[in-house]
């Protein structure tokens, strides 16, 4: 169940399975206090992944740029507290992958309906590259892609399906990476959806 993806990324399979419980009501609680919204790239296309966020800072995009911020610009309200059920899952997966000292500030919910998809990108936005990434994959299956540390080196395929979690870290926290069109499909919990928790050290 404990796979290694890259150098420094390892793929817990079914880690967040036993939070499931607990996370799945937190997320709810904080989706009706900073709703999902489909945010618009400085390129002006709207983005098909809609998005919220939760903890002391909240990633959002618009014309003038990618960024972190303290408020949520729908609400004028800081985004909601990461809810310790969400605090505890990270924590755990980012022990299990040997980053005991991993405290994230930021989580980025990404909501994907069937053809919903996030094209190939680095996670840059960040003060501190030496913090890893711990993303929580729940509903629908997904294809992910991840390549390198550049946009035309070759990708590899991987399914991530309910429960599973990707701690990225060392070398592999600047590789491209993507999500693939979702295809549709009916999960028991969360129904016509994927959902993904990235949970970040942006401050
Ligand atoms: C590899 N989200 O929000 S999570 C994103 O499934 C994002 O919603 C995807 O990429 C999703 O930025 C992928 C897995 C992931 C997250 C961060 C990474 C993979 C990563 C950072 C570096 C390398
Ligand atoms: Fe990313």
């Amino acid at each position: 169940w404990r796979e290694t993806m890259a150098e420094g990324a390892i793929l817990l399979r079914g880690f967040a399975l036993p939070f499931e419980d607990r996370v799945l009501p937190a997320l709810r609680e904080v989706i009706a206090q900073a709703p999902f919204r489909h945010m618009v790239t400085p390129g002006g296309y709207t983005m098909s992944v809609a998005m919220s966020n939760c903890g002391a800072a909240g990633w959002v995009t618009d014309r003038s740029g990618y960024r972190y911020g303290r408020l949520d610009p729908e609400t004028g309200r800081p985004w909601p507290a990461l809810p310790s059920a969400f605090l505890a899952l990270a924590l755990a997966a980012a022990t299990e992958a040997g980053y005991p000292d991993f405290r994230p500030d930021a989580c980025l919910i990404n909501r994907y309906e069937p053809g919903a998809k996030l094209s190939l990108h680095q996670d840059k936005d960040e003060r501190d590259h030496s913090h890893p990434i711990v993303s929580v994959s729940l509903g629908l299956p997904a294809t992910f892609q991840f390549g390198g540390l550049n946009r035309n080196d070759p990708v590899r395929k991987y399914a991530l399906r309910h429960g599973d979690v990707v701690v990225w870290g060392g070398p592999s926290r600047l590789f491209y990476h993507g999500v693939t069109e979702l295809k549709d499909g009916d999960h028991e919990s969360l129904g016509r959806v994927r959902i993904n928790l990235t949970f970040r050290g942006a401050l």
